[in-house]
């Protein structure tokens, strides 16, 4: 018998198939976040300019993506080195103008993505999309929260022209676009008037979504945050606003927490059956903060683990995954394999638990039992069945990756200027 059928065996004396949580993670989709290759700075405005929003990326590793080609290189090579279903998700700022036909974001049209469409289709890819309310001049520094009408105008014009983005990228790729509305909208001191900004968001949200779009095809979604570096004292987009404008709205709009986004003793994973029980479909950006909404890379950490384990009981279906964060301190293509196998490990790991079992020691009471029974879940075989998985994805087990990963920073990223 080899390991990974001695680890079959030993996870369906637990009435758990392992075959099963291999076939159902096989059709998961996990959106694979264009940014981490070139630390958020999109090709539509001087890359060197500094990120606005609350956004920070810290490291100065060499071998950034700095055209849309080198990206798309990149992600290849990231796709090579990761088993399951990734989606693309790309900012709006990653428009590709061809024949130096360049728009400026409130004027950007679906033919500025028929490049990542074209990369795409020819890796039978779908792709979520977000509107980029930041790092660029006319962030006064808020967006859709201005009190700049002219400013104002121009953000609720840019989240219109990604509706019909979204809705261009859902039906040239036949499947569902998740399209994230999130903006670094705060400030840094204390505000003198809180609930303004916060009408002129509302009512700028609800001007985007008047822009008409099959909720079946596009999902939008409204991001809550608490702060952001330079945004410390007030953000517009609130954990109570946004919820409440996705529970008012759930005709046109789901809501979407970012795990980096609460306070550090708060846990997403908890919140995720919470806002199950209300919505029907929620979306997640998955990071690690350390301390604070620092986006490391995502780890096959506790609450990592917890969150999949709430995704695979609510319903995979019921939640749109999507990575969320940014490491410049470390090889990038490595950064963005390592989060996304963590991530799938993760859901594996969901996969490989007694759901039934565990429910029903909770409801008789039984919580000893349900304590070692989740104690002793921790040392199953569980390597075998992830290598497994990796094997039948036709996709590189622990152990065998990262060579590859050299390979190309030598032969590749090294010699980018
Ligand atoms: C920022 C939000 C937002 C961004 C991306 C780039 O705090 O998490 O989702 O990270 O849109
Ligand atoms: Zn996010």
């Amino acid at each position: 018998m080899n390991n990974y059928e001695a680890a079959k065996k030993r996870y369906q004396d637990l009435g758990i198939d392992t075959e099963k949580a291999i076939e159902t993670l096989k059709d998961v989709s996990i959106s694979l976040h264009c940014w981490q290759g070139d630390d958020v700075r999109g090709f539509d405005t001087d890359p060197n300019k500094p990120l606005t929003g609350g956004i920070q990326t810290t490291g100065n590793y060499p071998g950034r993506a700095s055209t849309p080609e080198e990206l798309m290189a990149d992600l290849d090579e990231v796709m090579k080195l990761i088993p399951g279903r990734p989606k693309m998700n790309l900012h709006a700022s990653y428009a590709v103008f061809e024949d130096g036909d360049w728009a400026d974001r409130d004027k950007l049209e679906p033919k500025h993505f028929r490049k990542w469409v074209d990369f795409c289709k020819a890796r039978g890819l779908g792709c979520d999309f977000n509107p980029t309310f930041f790092s660029h001049e006319k962030c006064d520094p808020l967006t859709l929260s201005s009190a700049n009408e002219e400013t104002r105008k121009f953000w609720i014009d840019h989240g219109k022209a990604c509706i019909r983005i979204s809705n261009y990228l859902a039906e040239q790729l036949g499947e569902k676009c998740v399209m994230n509305i999130w903006t670094g909208d705060g400030f840094k001191d204390i505000p003198g008037d809180r609930l303004g900004p916060r009408e002129r968001y509302r009512d700028s949200i609800d001007q985007i979504l008047s822009e008409p779009f099959d909720f079946k095809k596009v999902k939008p979604c409204v991001e809550s945050k608490t702060f952001g570096i330079g945004v410390e004292s007030y953000t517009t987009g609130s954990a109570e606003f946004t919820l409440s404008y996705a529970a008012f709205n759930k005709d046109k709009c789901i809501p979407l927490m970012d795990n980096g986004h609460y306070h550090p003793t708060e846990v997403v994973s908890d919140k995720i059956p919470a806002l199950l029980t209300f919505f029907d479909e929620i979306a997640l950006h998955v990071t690690r903060p350390v301390r604070w909404d620092s986006d490391h890379v995502v780890l096959f950490d506790d609450e990592t683990k917890e969150i999949a384990r709430e995704i695979v009981r609510c319903g995979v279906d019921k939640v749109d995954i999507a990575l969320d964060y940014f490491d410049a301190s470390i090889n990038r293509i490595s950064a963005w394999v390592t989060g996304y196998r963590n991530l799938q490990k993760a859901l594996l790991y969901a996969l490989l638990q007694p759901v039934d079992e565990l429910k029903e020691l909770q409801d008789e009471q039984n919580f000893s039992k349900l304590m070692v029974v989740q104690e002793e879940l921790k040392t199953m075989p569980f390597n075998d069945v992830w290598d497994a998985y990796c094997e039948s994805c036709g996709r590189p087990k622990d152990g065998e990756w990262f060579s590859e990963v050299e390979r190309y920073e030598r032969e590749v990223l090294s010699k980018r200027g």
